[in-house]
């Protein structure tokens, strides 16, 4: 089954929750350890990227080694086109939309398009729109960050990318963010746009998952959170049942 359709099927039942783990964080075989606890609790895929310094043999072995102990599909969440991996199920084929540096638009994805293409990897085509503070993300990407009381914006950008043809829209307040999306903006976006939305950065809690979740977000996606290993088993099943239930 493609990715997408897997994504769509997932939806029709419920919200789904996605982890995300950074290649540069641990060793391939401790990334699959986190992969495989995170598919026990429930999670519905494992993204593998991080805003800086994530080189394709880091991405390729950390992906290869996920896929060994996991089900779930793998998706990558690509920094740039040097961070793709023929082992991974599918790519975010991801567009920043309200980055100044054209790179992140649209360079990128003409660098990385034929690679994607020779190995067969399945995009996810996506909008990803920084909300303030942004975090690393914001800053690497240049970004002119979406002020949290800002919600028109979000939504005409969630608008523009509906009517350029993607197929999800990602609204992210940066890795480690101290505060998620404003609950407004996602419920906005949600009201005026029918794509499936991703909502991630800043996401500690159950309640905060489940507030997100309630709002509109179809996908609820942490990272930060599995970072540190003690009691995660029971940190991520409780914010999985919590989006779920
Ligand atoms: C980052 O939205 C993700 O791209 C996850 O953020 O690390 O804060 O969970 P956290």
């Amino acid at each position: 089954m493609k990715v997408m359709e897997y994504i769509t099927d997932g939806l029709k039942k419920g919200k789904m929750h996605m982890g995300l783990i950074d290649p540069d964080e641990q060793d391939p075989e401790k990334a699959a350890e986190l992969a495989f606890t995170l598919e026990m609790a429930g999670s519905d895929a494992i993204m593998v990227g991080g805003s800086t310094g994530v080189g394709h043999k880091n991405v390729d072995d950390t992906v290869k080694a996920i896929k060994s102990r996991v089900r779930i599909p793998v998706i990558l969440f690509p920094t740039d086109a040097s961070s793709i991996s023929p082992a991974a199920d599918a790519i975010y084929f991801m567009s920043m939309l309200n980055s100044r540096d054209i790179n992140k638009i649209i360079g990128e994805q003409m660098m990385g398009a034929p690679m994607v293409k020779s190995m067969g990897i399945e995009p996810l085509a996506m909008a990803y729109l920084i909300v303030e503070p942004g975090m690393t993300v914001g800053n690497v990407g240049e970004a002119e960050l979406i002020a949290r009381d800002d919600s028109k914006t979000a939504v005409n950008y969630a608008l523009a990318a509906k009517y350029l043809g993607m197929d999800l829209v990602y609204l992210e307040a940066g890795s480690g963010a101290p505060e998620h999306v404003p609950i407004d903006m996602v419920k906005r976006v949600k009201e005026e746009v029918e794509l499936p939305l991703i909502v991630g950065g800043g996401i500690r809690t159950p309640q905060q998952a489940r507030d997100i979740a309630r709002a509109g977000a179809d996908i609820i996606v942490t990272g930060t959170l599995i970072e540190r290993p003690e009691g995660i088993k029971n940190k991520i099943e409780g914010l999985i049942s919590a989006i779920k239930n």
